[in-house]
């Protein structure tokens, strides 16, 4: 089995999404093992967005990721979770993600796109320890 770390983006909270989200991962047959709404502070956020910091739009993304809670969560299925899940997600910008996915069916915004989700087996590892270091 593997595992994989996502968050429900303040706005998936504010919107009341979180649940119909959650329910995408549970009938697609992942299994959640973790979960907790958090009000992410800057200093996380710098840990888990490592690779963003200094880019022009990374003040705009800590901010919208601090600004009310969020559903960090881990779920686990078999080898190939982690791609799978990105794949449900849909493309970063949520105007050119494909219908289906959660960014092309429930969002607009670049930056407020919902959903994040681990983009290999190793950021999948590194992340859960920042949220969860106790799994
Ligand atoms: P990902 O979430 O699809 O992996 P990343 O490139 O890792 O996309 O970017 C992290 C997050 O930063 C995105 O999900 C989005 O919220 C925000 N972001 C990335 N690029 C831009 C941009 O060019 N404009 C505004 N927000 C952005
Ligand atoms: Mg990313």
């Amino acid at each position: 089995m593997e595992r994989t770390f996502i968050i429900c983006k303040p706005d998936s909270v504010e919107r009341g999404l979180v649940g119909q989200i959650l329910s995408r991962f549970e009938t697609k047959g992942f299994v959640i093992v973790a979960a907790e709404l958090r009000t992410l502070d800057a200093d996380t956020l710098g840990q888990h967005y490592e690779e963003h910091v200094g880019k022009g739009f990374y003040d705009d993304l800590v901010a919208f990721m601090s600004r009310g809670p969020a559903l960090v969560a881990v779920l686990e299925g078999p080898e190939g979770t982690w791609a799978t899940v990105r794949e449900m997600m849909g493309a970063t910008n949520p105007m050119l993600a494909a219908p289906g996915t959660i960014r092309g069916d429930l969002g607009t915004i670049f930056t407020e796109n919902l959903i994040h989700g681990s983009d290999s087996a190793e950021s999948a590892a590194r992340e859960i320890s920042i949220f969860f270091p106790d799994l």
